[in-house]
């Protein structure tokens, strides 16, 4: 090997530790400016700070009540949505009805009125149980937890009033009444439920309001409601009133001017004759 060789071996050798020694320092750097592997994993942080917070401030709980979202602050989403001026929480940037905190409950644009895009606006949406980030028909996944009567179910949204709809509804879970309000919108949201069913019906659900009957005035009755951008919304009532009556009382439907919550199931077990109604608030 002639001593030019030797020579240029050895400067590419060094020019490779070189190299190598280079990118160490550069990723050492990297890491220490970013404090953040995620160039790594591949996942992105769309706002640094307080990701994922599962409870909101102070300020927001005093306006959405018993609410929860699990979610960015509201500060960090206001700044984010160059939200500025006094009356941050209910001032209303896009002017589509919905105030800049409902905005941030439900992962809708505070800057845009159809957040969608399908020529509905936020707050017709919300007001009509729709989806508002879900262009179409789409309505939320609800689900209610009664944990003192083990209670655990999907809620079916009701198309129609149809009573052999209903019934088949009622094997995925319990119904929500056709045109009643959407949980944890102003209203009387009314949701029914099997409290017996022949040994034979369909479902997993025949005896979910079996035990409704033990229920009294200040336990909790949990609905959330999954939207499909993620956005979890959680409802607590508190229940009121409790009373056995005839099908077709209409104290089972009559409005209310603040949310509230029916649940009916077939009274005496075993019958159809009555309905046995319990009636809740949502706690604020
Ligand atoms: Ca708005
Ligand atoms: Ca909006
Ligand atoms: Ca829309």
């Amino acid at each position: 090997m002639s001593k030019i060789l030797v020579k240029i071996k050895q400067y590419s050798k060094r020019a490779a530790l070189i190299a190598s020694l280079s990118l160490a320092v550069f990723m050492g750097a990297f890491y220490l400016v970013n404090l953040d592997f995620s160039f790594l994993t591949g996942k992105t942080t769309q706002i640094t700070g307080s990701i994922q917070k599962t409870q909101t401030d102070d300020e927001l709980q005093k306006r959405i009540g018993s609410t929860e979202v699990g979610s960015i602050g509201f500060v960090d989403w206001a700044r984010a949505n160059n939200l500025t001026g006094a009356n941050i929480y209910d001032a209303d940037a896009d002017g589509d009805g919905l105030a800049n905190y409902l905005e941030y409950t439900h992962g809708t644009d505070p800057n845009n009125v159809d957040t969608d895009k399908d020529g509905f606006s936020d707050k017709q949406e919300i007001a009509n149980g729709y989806d508002p980030d879900a262009p179409g028909d789409s309505k939320p996944m609800v689900n209610i937890q009664i944990e003192k009567i083990g209670v655990e179910a999907p809620m079916v949204w009701s198309l129609s009033n149809d009573e052999k709809n209903m019934l088949s509804e009622l094997e995925n879970g319990v119904s929500h009444f056709f045109k009643t309000a959407a949980p944890g919108q102003n209203g009387n949201a009314v949701i029914s439920g099997h409290s017996s069913n022949y040994i034979w019906a369909k479902g997993n659900f025949n005896h979910i309001f079996k035990n409704l009957n033990d229920l009294e005035q200040g336990d909790t009755i949990i609905v959330r409601s999954m939207q499909k951008n993620g956005k979890i919304i959680v409802n607590r009532y508190a229940v009121g009133d409790k009373f056995v009556t005839v099908p077709d009382d209409e104290r089972i439907f009559a409005e209310t001017q603040n949310s509230s919550l029916t649940l009916s199931t077939c009274w005496p077990l075993g019958t159809n004759f009555k309905r046995l109604i319990v009636k809740a608030e949502l706690m604020k």
